[in-house]
């Protein structure tokens, strides 16, 4: 039960006395940098030194046959740790060979981790690939395979060099300090990693149990305390993953739940959909208050940020984004937040491009307990002031959740004033035409009838007048009745 990394020491450069499978059916070749090795195209030079006196593996695929293998095994490893990660620079060179696998085995099962690429543009150079070796694995070995899928023996194939693992021991004896705890196994974690649906102690379930304090959420039969907003383009969905993403945090399965956006046809890129929290209380600056959760992006242009604000409609604060985040993969997130006053977070999703690939996926979020729920909810945004400020200054992206709600208002009300205005000034035209009119039908009394033509109302007959008790028409009445008098 020895250090990940000491034990693996043995193959950061490759060696004659590199392990050899004795099951399969060709092995990998040695090249130590003499000239002995005569394969057109072989790796001129090793990737460590990139000299041609390097040395590296390799195979030759002149004389395999289809579908025969050649393993390159690592030393046994009792005990990795969480974060464990093997690198390996690998070479393509000559005719098309096959694939290239990593696997793990343990004393019962055998696991492939990773394909290495083989598309053309990594062709006759030396290219790094990192693979991930699955946390707290326990009596393990790591096997390099070369599958041969040529349908004649070509010369051709991989060269591998540096093979290394980072990251992968796993330290008993640790007494603790500021901002560790202890796993039952003697192993440190960090403080904030507890509770937050990520293992980080091997051989004992510590950091993620007696997580009573924490507010957490994990997808799988409920939104928990978030809930959905309107203002904004559509809504999060909870649902079972799908093609992206292929597995949850929570369970690692297929059949895992999410909170999701972008998977259906209706959801256009740009749509942005935003989900808030329970009010929270202000924080202090001894206990800190800190938001844990996995997102899941599929696209370069699919987006997650995260807001806090301290009014219902009230001014938005960015305090996390996911521009760095890789795609396709679940990243953990942390934010710290810090509020004078009672706050909600906000966490709003943007679909990417892609029409499926454009995903946006959030899973297992925790608030870690001095996030503490604050008895009242928030008030309503005094002023409007629709302004966001970005912890990052490159960008001035303006996004208000509900802030939509309160113009709408606005609106409505001019829209109203508006309406009236014109209604009297309707019945201000019709009085002043209906007032033209009866003078008119005084006045010319027989051709009144022209000039409102197109407007059928007796009323305006020649002979008609009814209307004599109007102000107005009295006073003008005399120079229109003149002409009939004469
Ligand atoms: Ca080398
Ligand atoms: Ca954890
Ligand atoms: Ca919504
Ligand atoms: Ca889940």
């Amino acid at each position: 039960m020895g250090n990940c990394e000491q034990l693996f020491a043995t193959l950061r450069k490759i060696s004659a006395s590199g392990n050899k499978d004795k099951n399969d059916d060709f092995d990998w070749e040695y090249n130590d940098g003499s000239s002995t090795v005569n394969i057109e195209s072989v790796p001129p030079y090793d990737h460590t030194i990139s000299r041609p006196d390097g040395k590296y593996v390799f195979i030759d695929g002149s004389l395999i046959l289809r579908n025969q293998r050649a393993r390159l095994l690592s030393p046994w490893f009792g005990q990795s740790g969480v974060a464990c990660t093997m690198t390996v620079w690998y070479y393509r060179y000559g005719a098309t060979f096959g694939r290239l696998t990593v696997s793990i085995r343990d004393q019962q099962t055998e696991t492939e981790l990773s394909t290495l690429p083989s598309n053309l543009a990594n062709y006759q150079s030396w290219i790094r690939q990192d693979i991930k070796i699955p946390i707290c694995a326990k009596d393990f070995q790591v096997i390099i395979s070369a599958v041969s899928e040529q349908l004649d023996p070509e010369s051709g194939g991989f060269a591998l060099d540096d093979i290394r693992l980072e990251s992968c021991s796993y330290d008993r004896g640790c007494n603790g300090g500021p901002g560790l705890e202890l796993c039952d196994s003697g192993h440190c974690y960090p403080t904030l990693a507890k509770c937050d649906f990520s293992k980080d102690c091997c051989l004992s379930d510590t950091d993620e149990t007696n997580c009573g304090k924490y507010q957490r959420c994990d997808f799988e039969t409920s939104m928990c305390r978030w809930n959905q907003m309107s203002g904004d383009d559509g809504e999060w969905v909870r649902q079972v993953v799908g093609d992206l993403p292929p597995t949850d945090h929570t369970t690692g399965s297929s059949n895992g739940n999410v909170l999701l956006l972008g998977s259906s046809s209706n959801s256009l890129q740009g749509n942005r959909a935003w989900i808030k929290s329970y009010a929270i209380s202000a924080t202090s600056t001894t206990d800190i208050c800190v938001l844990r959760f996995f997102v899941f992006l599929g696209d370069d242009s699919s987006e997650l940020s995260i807001f806090t604000r301290t009014a219902v409609g009230g001014a938005l604060t960015e305090v996390w984004s996911s521009e760095d985040v890789d795609r396709k993969t679940w990243t953990r997130g942390l934010v710290e937040l810090n509020s004078d006053s009672k706050f909600e977070v906000i966490i709003e999703a943007t679909k990417g491009s892609g029409s499926d690939d454009g995903v946006v996926a959030l899973d297992d979020t925790s608030f870690t307990p001095n996030c503490e729920e604050s008895s009242t909810g928030l008030p309503p945004a005094v002023t409007r002031s629709p302004i966001t400020t970005r912890v990052t200054p490159t960008e001035g992206k303006v996004t208000t959740p509900e802030a939509t709600i309160e113009p709408i208002n606005n609106n409505v009300l001019i829209i109203v004033i508006a309406s009236i205005l014109a209604i009297v000034l309707m019945l201000v035209v019709v009085i002043v035409l209906y007032c033209c009119c009866q003078r008119v039908g005084k006045g010319s009394s027989g051709s009144g009838s022209v000039i409102l033509a197109g407007v059928d109302n007796p009323m305006y007959g020649p002979s008609d007048t009814p209307m004599t008790d109007f102000k107005l028409e009295d006073a003008d009445t005399a120079p229109y009745l003149e002409p009939d008098e004469t």
